[in-house]
């Protein structure tokens, strides 16, 4: 039996649920007034349509997403050993300035007590192997709104000391103005000089508009943006990254893409015929730098990819793009659970992950217990 580690995996920590019940816009969540309906959780923004009813819009949210031990539970339902948790989206982006950093060091200090008491429970001589028992480590979250970057800094500083934490988790976004944003360079130096991973996730999708508006939206529910929309963010906002030459300034960069990098293993070959024939670079006579590195290069030495992509053809990209030893087993738990309410059985989400996994690599066992877990316990330093 390999180890088996899930890097993609959230949580919304109970001081967080409060703070979304107390408020009316995005992300919030709306307790029904039938007290025998679930509270429902409203962070997309095509679920924020004023024609839906209130008790009806977004999704019903249940204790898989705030209760540990629901999540234990679900780990031992699928034969995982080891959960990397991190705070789901939208993270502390909506935040006000004053309330950012107040926010991160809650959260953050609230997540390492989970693992830290998880883990005492499993192992309390601290003597079991990691395929022994259940283990939670944990990737922080950022206060990204807060007034100025050295807060973020310090915050990224902070996290190297907790003990369960292994890196930050991060939308696309940034300080606001996406991910190509020159005022972020402190806090890319940070991650860098830290060593800590950045956990690429996306929350904003595309505009309505780009799926046929809310007509489709109301039509296809989460479909269009869940399936489309979150890749092509995440591969917009690292290819905006590449541009701008993120990776040449910050050559030791540690970034995990999710969904196996959106569609970036797949469309890195376009991206670079793009930037090669692009006039506007210094290289082809313009006058804008233009990145230094290929996206090849930056694939195969700063990125890492989640395999939670549910098919083979998406994992052999990934495989192909990044290599077998940087792409890592995730569930996106508690999202994607089964429709039919049974509780007790395996998640065809969780499922069709690891057949594609065994599927891509055949009989190549070390591949698949490389990708199950052995990648992230090295990757990560998980001991
Ligand atoms: O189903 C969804 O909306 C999501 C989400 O918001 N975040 C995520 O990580 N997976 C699915």
């Amino acid at each position: 039996m390999p180890l088996i580690v899930d890097i993609h995996t959230h949580v919304y920590p109970p001081a967080y649920m409060e703070m979304l019940r107390g408020r009316k816009t995005i992300p919030y969540v709306h307790d029904p007034a039938d007290s025998n309906e679930a509270p429902r959780l409203i962070i997309l923004s095509s679920d924020d349509d004023p024609s839906i009813p209130i008790d009806q819009r977004g999704r019903p949210v249940d204790s898989s997403y705030f209760d540990i031990n629901v999540k234990l539970t679900f780990m031992r339902r699928h034969g995982i050993h080891c959960s990397v948790i991190s705070l789901a989206n939208p993270w502390l982006d909506f935040l006000e300035p004053s309330e950012a950093q107040k926010w991160a060091q809650l959260i953050n200090d609230d997540i390492e007590a989970t693992c830290a008491q998880v883990n005492r429970a499993a192992d309390p001589k601290g003597t079991l192997a990691l395929h022994e028992k259940e283990t939670l480590f944990a990737f922080g979250a950022l206060p990204l709104s807060a007034p100025t970057p050295d807060i973020v800094v310090n915050e990224i500083k902070r996290l190297k000391s907790l003990p369960h934490l292994r890196g930050v988790i991060m939308g696309t976004s940034g300080l606001g103005n996406g991910l190509d944003d020159s005022r972020l360079d402190p806090i890319w130096a940070a991650l860098e000089e830290t060593q800590s991973l950045m956990f690429l996730h996306p929350h904003y999708g595309l505009p309505d508009e780009a799926f046929g508006g809310t007509e489709a939206t109301n039509r296809y529910g989460h479909v269009l943006p869940l399936a489309l929309g979150f890749p092509l963010e995440t591969t917009i906002a690292v290819t905006r990254m590449l541009l701008a030459g993120v990776f040449d300034r910050f050559p030791r960069l540690k970034v995990l893409l999710a969904h196996s990098g959106g569609t970036l293993p797949f469309l890195a070959g376009r991206i670079e015929s793009c930037i090669h024939h692009e006039r506007k670079f210094v290289a082809n006579g313009g006058d804008v730098v233009g990145p230094q590195r290929s996206v090849w290069d930056v694939l195969k030495t700063n990125i890492y990819l989640d395999a939670v992509v549910y098919g083979t053809a998406g994992l052999n990209a990934a495989m192909t793009a990044s290599g077998t030893d940087r792409l890592l087993f995730g569930t996106d738990h508690p999202f994607f659970p089964p429709l039919d309410g049974k509780e007790g059985n395996e998640w065809p989400s969780v499922t069709t992950n690891y057949k594609a996994i065994n599927d891509a690599f055949d009989t190549e066992d070390a591949s698949v217990a490389a990708v199950l877990g052995g990648n992230a316990a090295r990757i990560l330093d998980l001991h």
